[in-house]
């Protein structure tokens, strides 16, 4: 009995680095490093792109200034690794990186097979496709034999296939490993359509030198619900990287942001007081501080406040919230109650 117990025990943690989970104590880590090591965008305008000073900023950037906040009391302690869409998984995987946040789709396979764990959506989004305003097409299907300029190791290159298909269409798909060629090949003219994610339209657009000559289409042909990921078998970390975004969301829809926290610690409303941790011991559930989501308001603001600085109103995306805004506000964004 007692033998069979050993092998079973020693056959689980074998399974477990074979399947590479045996990664327990990110959290810890974390800590004794100093730092997060946040896996980002090589540069996508909105959700992660460093300055020439090296300033990253963005909708995903500021979710791991948020982590930080968390953990660090301080959004700085914060080191990016830029990855494309080809290599982010591996990097994840062999612990290269703490967290992905990088545009990235929740899917089946990659919440499975590649050992990931998605701990929310930080923005929902669908696929759309952008062309000459000159090629005088109004419609995703009138496309037949186009080319289409998209990136590999995508979702996008997986629907593009799909949609050309279920519509009898024919499609020449020309790929590249990175946004930049991807987009470099479409202004040059090899593409008909350049097509990924409908925010990445938005955000690539102004890249081009004469933006105002493409238009982008009116289908979304899929569901792109991006969000960061963890890897499998840490449930700590997973529940920290959950509960952050979820504080963010909460903290909107009670009203509570950046320039109010302060004010809002005398607060008298329940849910204000537990997600303030005035009331209770919630950050010790999670391995941090009861003021866990405190910092995270304090110091980089509700869900809204980082939407609208990053690729709303206030930035040059000029994104409406749409699926984005809050459940109770025609939205789906929605989090579990801090109780
Ligand atoms: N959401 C899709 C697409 C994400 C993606 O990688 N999009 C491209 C085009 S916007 C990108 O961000 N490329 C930047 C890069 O590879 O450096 C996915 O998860 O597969």
């Amino acid at each position: 009995m007692k033998k069979n117990m050993f092998v079973s025990a020693a056959f689980g943690v074998a399974a477990a680095l074979i399947a590479g989970t045996a990664q327990a104590g990110t959290l810890d880590s974390v800590k004794q490093k100093g730092f997060l090591q946040c896996g980002s965008n090589t540069g996508l305008a909105g959700f992660g792109q460093p300055d020439a000073q090296g300033n990253w900023t963005g909708l995903d950037v500021e979710f791991c200034r948020a982590i930080s906040s968390a953990i660090f009391n301080d959004p700085t302690k914060v080191k990016f690794t830029p990855l494309s869409a080809k290599d982010r998984f591996t990097a994840l995987q062999s612990g290269e990186v703490d967290v992905l946040v990088r545009n990235t789709t929740w899917t089946i396979s990659r919440d499975t097979s590649l050992g990931l764990n998605f701990t929310g959506v930080n923005y929902y989004d669908g696929q759309g496709f952008m062309v000459r305003k000159n090629l005088k097409v109004a419609s995703a299907l009138e496309l037949n034999g186009a080319s289409v300029c998209v990136q590999q190791g995508t979702t996008t290159e997986l629907n593009l296939a799909d949609y050309f298909r279920a519509n009898k269409l024919q499609l020449k798909s020309v790929t590249f490993a990175t946004s930049d060629e991807t987009l470099k090949a479409y202004e040059a003219g090899r593409c008909d359509a350049f097509t990924t994610d409908a925010s990445g339209l938005y955000a690539e657009r102004l890249r081009l030198a004469q933006p105002d000559e493409h238009i982008v289409l009116p289908e979304i042909i899929s569901k792109e619900p991006l969000g960061p990921a963890v890897r499998h078998g840490d449930d700590q970390w997973f529940d920290i990287v959950k509960w952050v975004l979820f504080a963010q969301l909460n903290a909107e829809e009670l009203g509570v942001d950046s320039k109010n926290v302060d004010q809002m610690l005398k607060s008298d409303n329940p849910d204000i007081k537990r997600l303030l941790g005035t009331e209770g011991k919630f950050g010790e559930g999670l391995g941090l501080s009861n003021d866990w989501a405190y910092r995270v308001i304090k110091l980089v603001g509700n869900y809204g406040e980082s939407f609208e600085r990053t690729v709303g109103q206030g930035s040059p995306l000029k994104i409406k919230r749409g699926l984005n805004a809050l459940w109770n506000k025609g939205g789906l964004q929605y989090a579990p109650p801090i109780r």
